[in-house]
C-alpha cells in the first residue's frame, strides 16, 4: 500500500440505510448522507479519507471488507443486526489484519439481552455505543489516533 494511501472504510450494516427516514426516535435524525459527510470532513480535517459502503446482505459486506484490504489503513464498522450474528464479518475483518473501530448510535448494553453481545467487540481496537453520530464521528478520530499514534483532538485551523 503507497503512503498516499490514507483512506478508512466504514462499514454500515443492514437497515441503516434507512436511518432518519424511519423510526427517528429510536435511532436519531441524522441520514446516512449527512453522518457520512460529517466523518468524510473530519477525516479530511486530519489528513484521510473515507470509502463507504452499505448493505443489507452480509455477503456484500464480506466481499467489501476483502476487497478494500490493500486501499485502506483502518475500518470503522457499524455491523448493526450482524453485530450479533455474524461471524462471517468477524472472519474478513481478522482475515484483512486491519485495525477496527466497532460503532454504534444505541447503547446495546441497556438493550435487549440479545444485543449485549457483540461478534467484533474483543477483535476491535475499541466499542463506542449509545453516543449517536458521535459514536461513528468520535471513533473515527479514535481509529486514525490509533492508526498514527495519539496526536490529540483535531482542531480547526
Ligand atoms: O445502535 C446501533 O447502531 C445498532 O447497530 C443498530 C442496529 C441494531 O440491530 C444493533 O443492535 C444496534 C439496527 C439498525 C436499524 O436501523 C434502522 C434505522 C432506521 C429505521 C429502522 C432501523
Amino acid at each position: 500500500m503507497s503512503e498516499e494511501r490514507r483512506r478508512i472504510l466504514v462499514i454500515h450494516g443492514p437497515n441503516l440505510n434507512l436511518l432518519g427516514v424511519r423510526e427517528p426516535g429510536h435511532y436519531g435524525q441524522m441520514t446516512l448522507p449527512e453522518i457520512e459527510r460529517e466523518l468524510a470532513a473530519i477525516a479530511g480535517s486530519m489528513g484521510y479519507e473515507i470509502v463507504s459502503f452499505q448493505s443489507n446482505h452480509e455477503g456484500a459486506l464480506v466481499e467489501r471488507i476483502q476487497a478494500e484490504r490493500e486501499r485502506v489503513r483502518g475500518v470503522l464498522i457499524n455491523p448493526a443486526a450482524y453485530t450479533h450474528t455474524s461471524v462471517a464479518i468477524r472472519d474478513a475483518l481478522l482475515a484483512v489484519g486491519l485495525p477496527v473501530v466497532e460503532v454504534h448510535l444505541s447503547n446495546i448494553h441497556r438493550r435487549e439481552a440479545f444485543r449485549r453481545h457483540s461478534y467484533v467487540a474483543d477483535i476491535a481496537v475499541g466499542q463506542l455505543t449509545g453516543l449517536g453520530p458521535d459514536s461513528y464521528f468520535l471513533g473515527l478520530v479514535a481509529l486514525i489516533n490509533h492508526i498514527e499514534g495519539f496526536r490529540g483532538l483535531p482542531r480547526a485551523s
